[in-house]
């Protein structure tokens, strides 16, 4: 059986857990220390400690939103805010291009019940993504 990437193994051990507090909520509170790249009143901007890419960042709302399947018709001004974050911060340090993901769920390889996009570039990315 094919070895699975750790990732992979942290999603598959991670779950939904009823919008609880996660280490983001104390990057976001500064109780633990993270690179940040960029923050306003809404959002905040770090690079991943694990980068999959020679540059990789991410973006959450500093509002507790657990994932992509818990948005709803009130998210939209957020979720519209962290893609223009994206776009500004991508065209600025990436203006070769770049890759925006939100990873959802177990299957979708969500390890961290915090929203966020990731922002993945600095070489040729690969389609279609594993
Ligand atoms: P995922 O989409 O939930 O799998 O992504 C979580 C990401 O958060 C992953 O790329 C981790 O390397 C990253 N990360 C981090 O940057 N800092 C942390 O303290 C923790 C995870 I925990």
């Amino acid at each position: 059986q094919r070895k699975m990437s750790n990732e992979v193994e942290k999603a598959s051990k991670s779950h939904y857990n009823n919008g609880s507090e996660t280490i983001f909520d104390k990057i976001i509170a500064k109780k633990i220390p993270a690179d940040i790249i960029y923050e306003d009143e809404q959002c905040l901007a770090f690079n991943d400690v694990a980068p999959q890419a020679p540059v990789h960042f991410l973006i959450i709302p500093k509002k507790r939103i657990p994932m992509l399947d818990k948005c709803e018709e009130h998210d939209k001004d957020i979720l519209g805010h962290l893609l223009l974050v994206a776009k500004k911060l991508g065209q600025s340090k990436l203006p070769k291009g770049y890759r925006l993901v939100i990873n959802n769920g177990k299957e979708g390889c969500q390890s961290v019940y915090h929203l966020h996009l990731h922002i993945l570039g600095g070489r040729q990315m690969n389609w279609p993504p594993g």
